[in-house]
């Protein structure tokens, strides 16, 4: 345990010997805080490394191991480590971590658990949000009752259940202030960026921060939406070797609405995927710069929620990284009447006439195409842009895309969609099956580009791979 966290004797000499940077640093940050307007990003940047670079091309070392926290300010480490595959091989990454770690650690910090900015000025860590709302035994809200007009199928709880966020998740409610200190621990430049949350859809980041050095951002929380955040050096080459996150702005007196005026929903979901390319990260590893013309990208790990293939189904031995696995990412409900013209509807008081929402974010390179058997997925939403049903759209190369209802969800690189999952008795089920059914009904979700079923090269079903579960009648009690 002592690689992962600094024992409390070296905590305290490493803040001595550093006290009086911090204590600058955190004046710096209480004066720029103070006086930073609407939207503003504030770099406070690239302090450069004291002189004791060594021939090393690992990091300087400048970063204490541990520094005083800052009330309202989450604190994000850029460190490496290595990372376990699902066929067990063990690949270098990158990542913006909770706490400072080391290359050599067996379970670095790459990721982060996930964090909630109020509106209150307070950062929370929280798998679940909202804070207050009751937690779904392994992720599967429960029905509010059934519905007498629909046998086999239940009304469904408005406002109630909460949701589970995998790793990587920043939460920020509407009108709270996204404050975050970013730590270079590397020994090459990096950059925390956030993608399209300025006016203007612009991009708002600390710009680059030298090795050792130290960044400060912060801005308004976006409009309610699904972003992503990475680090956008050399791209997409960082953020494949792990830089990234996503970033989900709610309004906490509508939670359970993905925007102002759209429907609502019964839970949601975040599934972010991700692909890694071995050849580059061999390359940074050894401490080298991807040159993309000579190396084109040829991702051989495909992950959701950073899982692949039985780890991701929730079928491995461990059984927390199940639970996690079922609460996270395997979408899961009971079968309720739904019509898609009028989500949101309520039926009886405290019930909503909804499914579950899914956003779905691509911080890869691979073109995804998200497919679901059993149900076709309502997307409501492209990069946070509402998708009306009235008409198509025309994309850039030309072809008419009619996704808004489909069983196939498109997802390009840095792309973000959400899509409601109907939950609803899938339209082939004949009534004599249907009324039947005594097991909950699973079905897979696999993504029909096919190399990313994959892992290493040829491991299949080994990739980005999911299932979602239509759950049995409850027995009466
Ligand atoms: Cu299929």
């Amino acid at each position: 345990m002592s690689e992962k966290y600094p024992s409390p004797v070296e905590r305290a000499s490493v803040l001595q010997e550093s006290s009086q940077e911090h204590l600058l640093n955190r004046a710096k940050v209480l004066k720029l805080g103070a006086a930073t307007g609407f939207g503003v990003a504030v770099g406070l940047a690239a302090r450069s490394a004291p002189a004791v670079a060594s021939s090393s091309i690992r990091a300087p070392r400048a970063v204490p191991a541990a520094v005083e926290p800052i009330p309202g300010v989450l604190d994000l480490y850029i460190n490496e480590g290595y990372t376990k595959m699902v066929d067990d091989s063990l690949v270098y990454q990158r990542g913006f971590g909770d706490r400072p770690s080391n290359l050599g650690d067996k379970n670095p910090s790459l990721r982060i658990v996930p964090k909630i900015f109020g509106r209150d000025g307070s950062v929370t860590e929280s798998r679940s949000y909202p804070l207050d709302a009751v937690k779904p035994v392994a992720g599967t809200p429960l029905p509010a009752g059934p519905d007498p007009a629909n046998p086999g199928q239940y009304f469904i709880r408005r406002n109630y259940w909460a949701s589970y966020f995998p790793q990587r998740t920043i939460i920020a409610e509407t009108g709270s202030k996204i404050r975050i200190r970013v730590f270079n621990r590397l020994a090459g430049t990096h950059e925390l960026t956030f993608a399209q949350t300025g006016h203007g859809r612009v991009d708002l980041g600390t710009g680059p921060i030298a090795p050792g050095g130290e960044a400060l951002l912060e801005f308004d929380a976006p409009y309610p939406g699904t972003y992503i955040y990475h680090d956008p050096t050399n791209a997409p080459v960082q953020r494949v070797m792990g830089l990234f996150g996503a970033l989900v702005v709610l309004d906490p007196e509508d939670a359970w609405r993905v925007s102002p005026g759209q429907a609502g929903f019964e839970r949601q979901w975040l599934w972010i995927t991700h692909a890694i390319c071995t050849t580059w990260t061999g390359i940074e590893a050894a401490g080298g710069t991807v040159d993309q013309d000579k190396y084109p990208a040829v991702p051989r790990y495909f992950m959701l929620n950073d899982r692949s293939g039985y780890e991701a189904l929730g079928h491995s031995p461990d059984r927390a990284n199940n639970l996690a696995a079922h609460e996270e990412s395997l979408v899961s409900g009971y079968p309720r009447q739904i019509d898609i013209r009028d989500f949101g509807e309520d039926l009886t008081l405290g019930t909503i006439r909804a499914g579950q929402m899914v956003r779905l974010v691509n911080a890869g390179i691979a073109y995804h195409q998200i497919h679901f058997h059993g149900n076709h997925l309502w997307t409501v939403r492209r990069n946070n842009v509402e998708w009306p049903r009235e008409f198509g759209k025309v994309d850039e190369d030309g072809h008419v895309a009619l996704q808004q209802w489909e069983d196939v969800v498109e997802l390009p690189p840095m792309d973000r969609k959400d899509c409601m999952i109907p939950m609803k008795r899938p339209p082939d089920a004949t009534d004599k099956v249907w009324y039947a059914r005594t097991e909950d009904w699973g079905y897979p979700m696999h993504c029909h580009a096919e190399m990313s079923q994959t892992a290493a090269g040829g491991l299949y079903p080994g990739g980005l791979v999911a299932h979602w579960e239509l759950k049995a009648p409850l027995t009466e009690g």
